[in-house]
């Protein structure tokens, strides 16, 4: 890096010194940006380095909520306000036991990117809490619901901040959220969280969309060079919204799908993955992937393994951060996978990222190629303020060119800077350049 990016990085690592996640992705990002801020010098003497780092607010609050057995449990609520450069914060909310300040910012930040490729008008937040969900009661969720809600009511706003799910956190949860919302201001405010039901609010396609998008984005790098993902083999992890939807569409667009996993362990089904199997035992029962081996004939089951050392063509991550290192990188790059595209905010570590490149691996990150969830989401809104319900395939076209135009932006953007193929600087220029532009235009805020 150059020496001026050199010394915003070690700003940011001064004030942030415990949390590796934000810096990696502030790392990444800005080793990037060499080349556009050598040419832009206006962005070194509006210090748009040094403010894009720095979140615009950051909220923490507590979450106290009553279990089933009466006792009194707190936990800790976050919400990030990043970037509202380019239009409302907007971003996920993630409830899992390992949920912290510096996660947040780290997907805080990577929002503020991917809000920006999709050319939507969205800015960068993300929010979430240390409770987990797994093995809670409905009433349980509800309950701790209603509580997060109470205090994060009023930092949100259909104009301001519009959260969504993400990990721990779907369609049951975004509905125990929006009806406390919706108590508290005694209106409907649609728009002010996405991912709600079809019957009120919600958009077609939203479910799907990041899987969806994750895999149209695929499609599209292999079609730079006259290929496609008929025939092929894929490797998928996790066994949630992003895995369960990028499975069905690889499936549809004629690959096999051998594999899926959760934070317990791995599973290969050399026949294909059986959706509805799976969907039967991780939605309706709320399972796991080894009841799903279980069940399968054709599928064995790896506990406290991943999925990384089943030999596939394509390796989609689908399930959290880091979840690829160098050593997984290694046994994907050994078995001939040819191409990572990644449905999971930042999955692959920057040793297994250096790897890809050396072994010339396509590599598409989360920030290009996730950005289907969020894209859905701002369709969503879309269709609350004109009070209209789109039809299942008004959102998936709409999907699939939102995706289509990140996939060229980046690859031309990437070309244009003298790096044909890094999706991953392509990526971030593109992205940073949308959101550096709208700071310079609004002054120094
Ligand atoms: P879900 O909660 O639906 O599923 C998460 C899956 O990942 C589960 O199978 C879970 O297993 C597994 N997982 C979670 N944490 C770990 C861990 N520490 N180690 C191993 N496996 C783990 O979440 P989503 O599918 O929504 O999210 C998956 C990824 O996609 C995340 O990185 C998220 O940030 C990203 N993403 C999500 C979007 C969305 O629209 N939902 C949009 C863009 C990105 P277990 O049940 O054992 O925890
Ligand atoms: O990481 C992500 O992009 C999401 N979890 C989706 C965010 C959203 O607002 O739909």
């Amino acid at each position: 890096m150059d020496q001026r990016i050199e010394r915003v990085y070690e700003t940011v690592v001064t004030r942030n010194p415990v949390e590796p996640e934000f810096l990696q992705a502030v790392r990444e990002v800005l080793e990037s940006l060499e080349p556009v801020i050598a040419s832009r010098p206006e962005y070194s003497d509006m210090a748009i380095l040094e403010r894009i780092v720095e979140p615009e607010r950051q909220i923490i609050f507590r979450v106290p909520w009553v279990d089933d057995e009466g006792h009194v449990r707190v936990n800790r609520g976050f919400r990030v306000q990043f970037n509202s450069a380019l239009g409302p914060y907007k971003g996920g909310l993630r409830f899992h036991p390992s949920v912290n300040l510096g996660i947040i910012k780290f997907l805080g930040f990577e929002q503020v990117f991917k809000n920006a490729l999709t050319g939507q008008g969205i800015g960068g937040g993300k929010g979430g809490s240390d409770f987990d969900p797994h093995g809670k009661s409905d009433m349980e969720v509800m309950r701790f619901c209603q509580s997060f809600m109470t205090e994060l009511h009023r930092h949100i706003g259909l104009n301001t901040d519009v959260p969504a799910g993400d990990i721990g956190v779907g369609g049951r949860e975004i509905g125990f959220l929006f009806g406390q919302y919706k108590r508290i201001q005694n209106s409907f405010d649609a728009g002010v969280l996405t991912g709600k039901s079809l019957s009120w609010g919600g958009s077609l396609a939203r479910p799907e969309a990041t899987g969806y998008g994750t895999v149209r984005f695929a499609q599209s790098m292999l079609g730079t060079e006259g290929d496609s993902l008929e025939g092929k083999t894929v490797i998928v992890s996790g066994s949630g919204n992003v895995a369960t939807f990028a499975i069905e569409r690889a499936q549809a667009y004629g690959a096999t799908v051998v594999s899926c996993s959760d934070s317990s362990g791995a599973v290969y089904d050399s026949a294909g993955i059986d959706l509805e199997l799976l969907r039967q035992i991780k939605e309706v029962d709320r399972g796991r992937v080894a009841d799903y081996a279980a069940l399968r004939p054709t599928a064995q089951y790896h506990s406290g393994k991943n999925v990384w050392s089943i030999p596939a063509d394509v390796a989609l991550p689908c399930a959290t951060q880091n979840e690829i290192n160098d050593h997984d990188a290694a046994r994907l790059i050994g078995n001939g996978v040819k191409l990572v595209a990644e449905g999971a905010n930042m999955p692959s570590t920057p040793e297994a990222i250096e790897a890809y490149r050396e072994a010339g691996v396509k590599y598409a990150p989360g920030k290009a190629s996730n950005a289907g969830g969020v894209a859905t989401s701002a369709l969503e809104m879309q269709q609350n303020s004109a009070r209209q319900q789109w039809s299942f395939e008004d959102v998936c076209a709409k999907l699939d060119a939102i995706m289509i135009d990140i996939h060229d932006t980046c690859l031309a953007t990437a070309e244009n800077f003298g790096h044909p193929g890094d999706y991953v600087l392509g990526a971030n220029v593109s992205g940073f350049q949308r959101v550096a532009d709208a700071m310079l235009e609004q002054g120094v805020n």
